[in-house]
C-alpha cells in the first residue's frame, strides 16, 4: 500500500493491486483474508500532508507603517478566525468580542500559530495554513477538531507590548539605583521582608524606572525574584544575601 500511494495527488482515484508477498503473505490474517490472497483496493486521495511542511503564511493586508515587528517574548493581542479546509468554523475571537492575548514563544498556542504570528506588525492581517503536526495533531480536539486536520486561520494583530530580553523577568530602564538594599528596607531593620520587596518593585514599575515581563502575573514574578534573593529561604533577605546574589549576576538580579 505504501508503494501504491506514492505520487498520488489530492482527488485522484486509483485501484491498487497488492500481491500476497507485499500484503499478508502465505499466512493471511484474521478470518477475512486467507493465505496467499491478492488484495485489490479502490482508493481516493482526500488529503495528505508531509511532516516537513511548515505553516504557510500569506499576508492579506500590510499597513503602510510596518516597522515594529513581533518577536519572542512580546505580549500580543490578536483576533483569529479558525476553520477547517472545507470552511467548517472551529473558533473565532470575533464571537467573543475580544482579542486573544498571549506571550509569543511561551507555548501558549499551537506551534503553527506561534510561527505564523512572528515578525508581524500591528494592523497586519495574515492567513495561516497550518499542517496537523503543527496544530492539533493526529488526535485533534475532542468534539471540536477532527484528527489530522489542516487548520486555516485568518489572524489580525491588534497590539504589541514589547517583551524583555530572553531570560529576564525584570529589568531596569535606567541605571540600577545606588543604595538599593537600604532603599528597599523601609523599616530599617537590616532585612528586606516580602512586603517591602514587593512594594519596592511595584513602585519602580509604576514610576517607569523598571519593567516586568509583560503577559505574566506581576506578583508571581516578584515572588520568584524574592525567593531567588533569599538564599537560605528564611523569608527575608539580608544585606549579605543580597550582595552575594548581585555578584552572581543572575538574570532577574536587581
Ligand atoms: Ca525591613
Ligand atoms: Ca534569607
Amino acid at each position: 500500500m505504501d508503494e501504491g500511494l506514492i505520487g498520488v495527488c489530492i482527488g485522484e482515484r486509483r485501484t491498487i493491486t497488492i500481491p500476497p508477498h507485499l500484503a499478508y503473505g502465505e499466512e493471511g490474517t484474521g478470518s477475512k483474508i486467507p493465505g496467499s490472497a491478492v488484495l485489490v483496493f479502490d482508493v481516493q486521495m482526500i488529503d495528505f500532508h508531509n511532516p516537513s511542511d511548515n505553516t504557510e503564511v500569506t499576508v492579506t493586508y500590510k499597513p503602510e507603517e510596518c516597522d515594529k515587528l513581533t518577536k519572542k517574548g512580546d505580549f500580543i493581542k490578536y483576533h483569529y478566525n479558525g476553520t477547517l479546509l472545507d470552511g467548517t468554523l472551529i473558533d473565532s475571537t470575533h464571537s467573543y468580542g475580544k482579542t486573544y492575548n498571549i506571550v509569543l514563544g511561551a507555548n501558549q498556542v499551537v506551534p503553527g500559530m506561534e510561527d505564523g504570528l512572528m515578525e508581524m506588525c500591528v494592523g497586519e492581517k495574515r492567513q495561516l495554513l497550518i499542517p496537523p503536526h503543527l496544530a492539533y495533531g493526529e488526535r485533534g480536539v475532542t468534539d471540536q477538531v477532527p484528527g489530522s486536520a489542516v487548520m486555516l486561520f485568518d489572524v489580525e494583530l491588534v497590539e504589541i507590548e514589547e517583551g524583555l530580553p530572553e531570560g529576564y523577568m525584570f529589568i531596569w530602564n535606567d541605571e540600577v539605583p545606588p543604595g538599593l538594599f537600604a532603599e528597599m528596607d523601609k523599616d530599617n531593620n537590616g532585612e528586606v521582608e516580602p512586603s517591602e520587596f514587593t512594594d519596592y518593585i511595584m513602585q519602580q514599575v509604576n514610576d517607569g524606572k523598571g519593567r516586568l515581563a509583560p503577559g505574566f502575573d506581576a506578583y508571581r514574578i516578584i515572588d520568584n525574584m524574592f525567593s531567588n534573593q533569599d538564599r537560605n529561604g528564611d523569608g527575608k533577605i539580608t544585606e549579605e544575601e543580597f550582595k552575594l546574589k548581585a555578584d552572581e549576576a543572575s538574570h532577574d538580579e536587581l
